[in-house]
């Protein structure tokens, strides 16, 4: 350690005119080269009892105009950043009956877990993708997309988009479509019919998109598949956690985000661990709590948390009849394709008595 220089008159005058030039020194910013990841955002919580009646109100006190009816979720650390965590944004989303949400496309990658109601769509480069209950939606980068609801009821899904990473790359576009909507070109679930054979794929496609080309990911099928897997050991920090995968490479379904569903069982407690990159839950079913960084959040349906990168988590389900459904997204494939994934485990759930790091070069 070397020892502060003594301040002097000077050397003040030295740095007022070096900050004039648009300069520092490394030696002023050195703190900044943290030991680990230490995010601004924090662990937070939207429990269902709080987004359900303000969502329910935006549907009286706001149209559906240019933009949709989208709360989005800005996490209280980041001072009024449009992100829920470093890399993400969730929102909820109501679309009343009769309503269309225009056409329009991003860059920003979306998807969208269907919370309440049931039959309207999302139409995406000209198919329509009808929703249910627990489905799994994607809106691939720069892929059209608008939202209609022809039912008699209202429809609520969260929405989870790579926004504030697509921000800070600076390569955010959008553009609106010349019309409210994009003509039909495919018939409905399409892409369900051609890609959604688990294990089975078309061997006359020969186009591999960075996105999964399977748009529709059903709770059904989700449903069947935790069941069947019920009497597994799962993972010990995650329970019954299932990826969902890019039908073609087996990969995560978008290039920059990735999304899971985990299923603890009644009484099941995972064990900690911590990695690099954020994530945010959105409680499918059940009751429980998950304790990110000591602070615990007991959470029930509807619920949606923010997890920033770093931060050690453990999950309970706080039942001991009824099973309990996360769903996730995370920025984890950003993580891994540039090799800066590193993760720690714990020994004793929130112990941390006993780590051991994946990587051997990690401290
Ligand atoms: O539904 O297309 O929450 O473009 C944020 C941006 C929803 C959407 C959001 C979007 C959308
Ligand atoms: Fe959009």
């Amino acid at each position: 350690m070397s020892a502060e220089p003594k301040p002097s008159p000077a050397r003040d005058k030295f740095h007022e005119r070096m900050h004039s030039s648009h300069m520092y020194g490394l030696w002023e910013l050195a703190s900044q080269m943290t030991p680990n990841p230490q995010p601004k955002a924090i662990a937070y919580m939207w429990p269902w009892s709080e987004l359900e009646p303000i969502i329910k109100a935006s549907g009286e006190m706001v149209p559906v105009g240019e933009e949709r009816r989208a709360l989005q979720l800005f996490n209280p650390g980041l001072g009024g950043r449009w992100a829920t965590t470093n890399n993400l944004i969730a929102a909820v989303q109501l679309l009343l009956p009769g309503e269309v949400a225009r056409a329009h496309r991003h860059t920003p990658t979306a998807i969208r877990l269907i919370i309440e109601g049931s039959g309207a769509y999302t139409a995406v480069d000209g198919e329509r993708v009808y929703m249910e209950p627990g489905d799994l939606i994607l809106t691939p980068s720069w892929s059209w997309h608008d939202h209609g609801n022809e039912t008699d009821k209202p429809i609520i899904w969260m929405d989870g988009l790579d926004i504030p990473l697509i921000a800070s790359l600076d390569a955010m576009f959008f553009q609106f479509y010349s019309q409210a909507q994009v003509p039909t070109t495919r018939p409905a679930n399409a892409s369900k019919q051609l890609h959604g054979h688990t294990h089975l794929t078309p061997t006359w496609v020969k186009e591999k998109p960075r996105a999964s080309p399977l748009l529709l990911y059903s709770w059904q099928q989700t449903r069947e598949a935790l069941d069947t897997l019920r009497a597994q050991e799962g993972s010990p920090h995650d329970g019954i956690c299932l990826e969902y995968q890019h039908p073609q490479t087996g990969g995560p379904v978008m290039p920059t985000m990735s999304c899971k569903v985990q299923m603890l069982r009644p009484g099941e407690r995972t064990r900690a661990h911590r990695h690099t990159g954020s994530a945010v839950y959105h409680i499918v079913q059940g009751e429980g709590e998950t304790i990110i960084d000591g602070q615990r959040f007991s959470w029930n349906k509807g619920s949606i948390i923010a997890q920033p990168s770093w931060a050690v988590h453990e999950h309970a389900n706080t039942s001991t009849k009824e099973d309990a459904v996360l769903f996730s997204i995370n920025d984890t494939p950003v993580l891994e394709s540039l090799g800066l994934y590193y993760e720690e485990e714990f020994t004793e759930g929130g112990g941390r008595q006993q780590v051991t790091s994946t990587f051997s070069s990690h401290p």
